[in-house]
C-alpha cells in the first residue's frame, strides 16, 4: 500500500528514561504529552531503577516501556512527535548519552525495519540493554524482533549487559 497504511492498527513500543530532578514526575509528564499528542497509550510497564551503562558516571535512571496500539502516525511523524514532547520537559542536548529529564525512544513500530536520517527502527541498541528488554519483556514477552527473529524474552535471557536493574514501583495494573 502507498503512502502507509495509517488507520490501521499497529502497535508500537517507546522506552522512556530519566535521571535528573523528579524522575518520576518526568515519566508522568511525559505519558501525559502522549496522550495530549494522540498517541494511543495501551499498556505501560513497571518502572524500573536502573544502573547507567555507556556513559557510566551518571545518576540512576528510572526507565519504563509503553506499548501504543491503535491508528498510530507513520514512525517519523511519531518520532517527532516524541521529540517535541522532550523539548517540552526540558531536554536540552548537552552531552551524548548524558544526564536528562526525560528521553523517549522508538523501539518498535510494528514489524518495521528501517533507516533513515532520522531514525532507525528496530532502535539499534534495544537488544544490547538490560534496561530497555526488561520492562520490555513485562508486557511483550512474545513480540519478535524483526531483524533477529528473536521474542523480546529470548533476547533478554542472552543479553549480556550486567548492569543493575531494580523494579521500582509495579505496574498498577499487577498490584493486588
Ligand atoms: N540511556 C542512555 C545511556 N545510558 N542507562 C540507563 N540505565 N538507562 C537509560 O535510559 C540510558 C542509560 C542513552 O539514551
Ligand atoms: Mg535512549
Ligand atoms: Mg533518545
Amino acid at each position: 500500500m502507498e503512502g502507509g497504511d495509517q488507520n490501521s492498527i499497529t502497535r508500537a513500543y517507546v522506552g522512556l528514561g530519566s535521571n535528573v530532578g523528579d524522575r518520576a514526575g518526568y515519566l508522568l509528564l511525559a505519558i501525559h504529552g502522549m496522550m495530549r499528542a494522540g498517541l494511543p497509550i495501551k499498556r505501560l510497564s513497571s518502572v524500573y531503577e536502573t544502573e547507567p551503562v555507556d556513559l557510566r558516571e551518571q545518576p540512576r535512571f528510572l526507565n519504563m516501556v509503553a506499548e501504543l496500539e491503535g491508528a498510530l502516525p507513520p514512525p517519523e511523524a511519531m518520532l517527532r512527535a516524541l521529540l517535541h514532547i522532550e523539548r517540552e520537559l526540558g531536554r536540552h542536548r548537552q552531552v551524548a548519552r548524558g544526564p536528562r529529564t526525560i528521553d523517549l525512544d522508538l523501539l518498535l513500530y510494528a514489524d518495521l525495519q528501517l533507516r533513515t536520517e532520522l531514525l532507525i527502527l528496530p532502535h539499534p541498541r534495544l537488544h544490547l540493554r538490560r534496561f530497555v528488554l526488561t520492562p520490555l519483556a513485562e508486557i511483550a514477552p512474545l513480540t519478535i524482533h524483526p531483524s533477529f527473529g528473536k521474542t523480546v524474552r529470548q533476547l533478554l535471557a542472552e543479553v549480556n549487559d550486567e548492569s543493575a536493574v531494580r523494579l521500582w514501583r509495579p505496574a498498577r495494573d499487577r498490584q493486588p
